[in-house]
């Protein structure tokens, strides 16, 4: 046996267009395989309609009209939600917690929605049932007798409602922490940052009706064919109608290049399709911030009338010493950097100062580098150059992830919250609340790692799956004293544990929340600050399902008591939650009334009203220098055969997976079926090492700890991708990714960009 058995992956032509039949086909069979079709297309029909349930999908905003607004990832995500699956004690009877441990997240996850309230018994090593009571007592006693609040560690997964992160981050507070590690400290967090500093205000500035002004829309390091699908509707009709889309990324994504609507008869039937990208580029990896320097390099040269020369002198701040740096970066540091020819960035600067309204799009590939705030500032630069902030058609949009990730956030997910939100909770709540930063995940691990943490809750999320370097994350978990999961699906976060655990089963989106005042809706917001009210549809999977807000109010009640807030007055009906954050931030006047409105409503942004809200009270011309090298190895102590054959590899998702969920063993547009131990790799790379399309190989990674970081039995695939990157799916290889390289300012983990060297396998040898 050759050790190639161990690896079904096999690699197809990637398909000439995305979108078409082959998308519909893929819905219908997702709605299949749930086991409740006729359930699952009722769902559907409700998603992101007003008065139905906001899809989990992503973040991406609606337009409220028409029939179908959901997508092919939406709809896995609405059926791997409402299957007719559940797992309760009697599953977990016949399973030690050391078996489960051994199954794929696949496995864990397609058992079904979990249905009763478990507690974990060492003894057995099996989770047994418990009463909700009994968990909510069991919950407080371990927090009240912490020889400290800050051991404890508030998880939030951004699919949270605002109800219920509010009420979490309230019953945080009046515990007396600040630790909110949450989702976005591993996602968008460079681009709340960058942003707050160089515009005072952490969100993009665009709305989706800007998509049909703008004349030029850049989008960097994204995939939305895969990750946003109903974001190429908007890039679809803005190319038809003559926007012109310039793409950077990694890799030739299909749906940038090619996309076919779903909606549309011509194209879901023929093979005719929209051509999205106008220009496409495909820089190295972390290389966009050199790429965007040469683009101001090429305007500051060629194009000196495309500045907007009233806006910058109005509105900004920085603009002289970031032109003299522009002029002292040299046009061989900028290519060598990008892997982008001059002339590439010269065209890209063409098309940008042709256009009079330009929005700039990203999402990953520009927020998992260690210099990605200063990226994100690159960019921000670039637009106050043209004054494209405020301006209708133009502005920036960091494209969110996780379908409430932004709302978390605004309603005070946040270990650094600003000192008004907290100033202004303490008026209402008549008590003081904390102000001290408190830890992100970056440092809820590292803390749970040298056990000074000991108590763990997760709202929702696998952190274990999403954090990176696996060993040392699961290590951190099972030092937990409790580790406690609320959530919907059994996964590898419910495995790890010190002495208690607890899984504490929710209901879903497209559920029908049951409370004593009634039927309750819950908000969120989408990425372009509009906050609307989502409500579940089906019959609960499980009568004995709790709420999100119905649990986070159950521990708070048994730990904290009645004092400070009647928790269970917040239960009974959500619009005394939503009372509370109207008095608490401004922006959310008359919150109740305003979500009447079809499609809900905008919390505004200052920087697009030209109101700078940053220390400087200007946009910022922010001034940073291009890294020395884009991962930092030069630092790492290597033999030299091996630091020649480092490349630098990036994380991604594939078509068929939402996070750590695997819906499936298949990347459509990326021409792979079933598998996902996947390395893509460029051609001369391959050749230089000896390796052909096929061979399996070991993966290590280096950092500067030396710990020695390997993955095995991935099988290579020669592919379009610059000269010295390889790519991988995410959370695979989430174990080469070291927890210390993360980025500046952000702490975000620098999945995007791993140095790695790689050796060929041979039946079980490594040669
Ligand atoms: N179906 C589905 N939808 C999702 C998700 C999902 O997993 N599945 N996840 C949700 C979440 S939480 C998020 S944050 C978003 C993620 O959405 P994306 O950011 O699209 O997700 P990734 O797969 O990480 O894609 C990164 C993209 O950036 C490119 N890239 C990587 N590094 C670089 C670089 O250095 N420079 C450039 N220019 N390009 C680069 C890659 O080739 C890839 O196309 O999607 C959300 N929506
Ligand atoms: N290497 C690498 N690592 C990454 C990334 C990468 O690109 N590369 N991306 C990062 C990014 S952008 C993000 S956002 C994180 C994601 O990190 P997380 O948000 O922590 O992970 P998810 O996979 O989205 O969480 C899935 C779990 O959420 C639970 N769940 C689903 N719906 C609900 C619900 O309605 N309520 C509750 N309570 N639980 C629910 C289910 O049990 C499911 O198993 O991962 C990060 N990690
Ligand atoms: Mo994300």
């Amino acid at each position: 046996m050759t050790s190639n058995n161990r690896n079904t992956v096999q690699f197809q032509q990637k398909p000439a267009k995305a979108g078409g039949i082959k998308s519909l086909q893929s819905t219908l069979k997702s709605i299949i395989k749930s086991q409740q079709p006729s359930t699952n297309i009722k769902s559907l029909l409700k998603a992101n309609q007003d008065k139905g349930f906001d899809c989990p999908g992503c973040a991406w905003g609606d337009e409220k009209q028409g029939l179908i607004q959901f997508c092919e990832n939406g709809a896995k995500a609405i059926a791997w939600e409402s299957t007719s699956k559940t797992i309760d004690a009697a599953f977990f009877a016949e399973h030690t917690v050391s078996e489960l441990k051994k199954q794929s997240d696949y496995w864990l996850e397609y058992q079904g929605r979990l249905a009763e309230p478990l507690r974990y018994n060492a003894e057995l090593d099996k989770y047994q049932a418990i009463s909700w009571s009994d968990a909510f007592a069991l919950i407080a006693s371990h927090l009240n007798q912490l020889e400290h609040v800050d051991q404890a560690e508030f998880y939030t997964s951004g699919r949270a409602s605002n109800e219920a992160a509010f009420i979490y981050q309230l019953f945080g507070r009046l515990y007396g922490t600040n630790n909110f590690p949450d989702c976005s400290n591993m996602c968008h967090e460079a681009s709340g940052v960058a942003l707050k500093e160089a515009i005072g205000v952490g969100k993009g500035t665009v709305t989706l009706k800007d998509f049909s002004f703008a004349d030029a829309i850049f989008v960097f390091g994204q995939n939305p064919g895969s990750n946003h699908p109903r974001m190429m509707n908007a890039l679809r009709k803005s190319a038809r109608n003559g926007c012109k889309i310039v793409t950077f990324n990694n890799l030739k994504e299909v749906a940038l290049e090619r996309f076919a609507s779903p909606q549309d008869a011509v194209e879901l039937l023929t093979p005719s399709a929209t051509q999205i990208s106008h220009a496409y580029f495909t820089p190295k990896l972390g290389g966009d911030m050199a790429a965007v320097r040469g683009i101001v390099k090429a305007l500051l040269e060629r194009y000196p009338q495309s500045l907007d020369r009233n806006f910058i002198e109005q509105h900004s701040q920085g603009l002289e010493s970031y032109i003299e740096l522009v002029e002292q970066t040299s046009w061989s540091k900028i290519s060598e950097q990008s892997g982008l020819t001059q002339n590439d960035l010269r065209q890209a600067a063409s098309v940008w100062a042709n256009s009079d309204k330009v929005i700039c799009c990203w999402a990953m590939g520009l927020t998992q580098h260690k210099h990605s705030v200063a990226t994100i500032q690159e960019i921000t630069n670039l637009q106050l150059l043209g004054g494209h902030i405020g301006k209708p058609g133009a502005g920036l949009c960091p494209v969110r992830g996780h379908s409430n990730v932004q709302g978390n956030r605004t309603v005070g997910i946040n270990e650094k919250p600003p000192e008004a939100f907290i100033d202004s909770l303490s008026k209402v709540l008549q008590t003081p609340l904390p102000k001290a930063p408190g830890h992100n995940v970056y440092h809820a691990l590292k803390s749970l790692l040298s056990k000074d943490s000991k108590v763990l809750v997760c709202l929702g999320g696998n952190i274990a799956q999403a954090a990176p370097d696996s060993e040392r994350t699961y290590q951190a978990l099972a030092n937990t004293e409790l580790n406690v999961q609320i959530a919907t699906k059994l996964n590898r976060s419910h495995l790890y544990m010190g002495k208690d655990a607890l899984i504490l089963p929710c209901l879903g989106r497209t559920e029908i929340d049951r409370q004593t005042s009634g039927d309750q809706y819950i908000t969120v917001e989408d990425t372009f600050s509009m906050v609307h009210a989502s409500m579940g549809n089906v019959e609960p999977v499980s009568r004995q399902l709790k709420s999100e807000v119905a649990i986070i109010a159950g521990i708070a009640q048994a730990t904290l008591g009645n004092d400070a807030i009647d928790w269970s007055n917040l239960t009974a009906d959500y619009s005394n939650i939503r009372a509370l954050i109207s008095a608490c931030l401004p922006e959310f006047n008359d919150f109740e009334q305003r979500l009447d409105h079809v499609g809900g409503f905008y919390l505004g942004n200052s920087a697009s009203e030209h109101r700078w809200l940053n220390v400087a009270g200007k946009a910022l011309f922010n001034s940073n220098p291009l890294p020395d090298e884009l991962v930092p190895i030069s630092q790492i102590a290597l033999e030299d055969s091996k630091r020649e054959r480092l490349l630098t590899m990036q994380t991604m998702r594939s078509h068929d997976q939402y996070n750590t969920t695997v819906y499936g063993m298949n990347d459509r547009y990326r021409g792979v079926v079933n598998g996902r131990k996947v390395l893509f790799i460029n051609a001369q790379d391959a050749k230089r090492q000896q390796l052909s399309d096929g061979d399996l190989v070991t993966i290590t990674s280096v950092w500067q700890d030396n710990i020695e970081r390997q993955v095995s039995d991935f099988k290579i695939h020669l592919y379009d991708i610059p000269e010295g990157n390889v790519a991988g799916y995410y959370p695979e290889t989430n174990p080469l990714v070291p927890m210390d390289s993360v980025g500046d300012k952000s702490f975000t983990p620098t999945s995007k960009a791993v140095a790695v060297y790689l050796q060929k396998q041979v039946s079980d040898r490594i040669l």
